[in-house]
């Protein structure tokens, strides 16, 4: 079975422990859970990854190029300020699709600006955790068309 890597950056551990008011009460495992089920059904396997080390993303995203076909992620606060990830992104060669579960647009205007967003096949933001079932159909769709061509 073809593979995705789901990664989840830092304080997203945190999922469902605080702040259910902005993040809500679903912990990381759910999410995890949630994204496996969906890409089972969808013919894929995740791999999942949370970090909260800039270098360890770096790291796994390198070690993975070769073992899936797409990356799921949501860098956290990375986001806004980690051309490190980017570039790692960029030298794989991977099909990326950001996700938010809040709407960062809606909030400190240091979440505006996404510096992954414009290597990314595209973002899904401000929906939750179904956000990530979102983004998982859109990079399937992404890899099937590109399959096609
Ligand atoms: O909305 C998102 O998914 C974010 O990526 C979450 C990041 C934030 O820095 C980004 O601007 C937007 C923060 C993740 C913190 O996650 C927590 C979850 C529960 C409790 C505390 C933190």
């Amino acid at each position: 079975m073809p593979a995705i890597l789901l990664v989840n950056g830092p304080n997203l551990n945190m999922l469902g422990k605080r702040e259910p008011g902005i993040y809500g009460s679903d912990t990381l495992a759910d999410v995890e859970r949630l994204v496996s089920e969906k890409a089972h059904q969808l013919g894929y396997q995740i791999i999942t990854f949370q970090s909260n080390h800039e270098g360890e993303i770096i790291d796994k995203i390198h070690e993975m190029r070769e073992q899936v076909e797409g990356i799921l992620i949501n860098p956290g606060a990375f986001t806004h300020y980690s051309y490190a990830i980017r570039d790692a992104i960029s030298a794989v060669s991977l099909p990326v699709v950001e996700i938010h579960i809040s709407n960062v647009h809606a909030r400190e205007t240091f979440r505006h600006q996404s510096v992954i967003a414009p290597i990314a096949v595209g973002q899904v933001v401000g929906l939750g955790i179904k956000g990530y079932e979102l983004a998982l159909e859109g990079l399937v769709h992404y890899l099937q068309s590109q399959d096609r061509e």
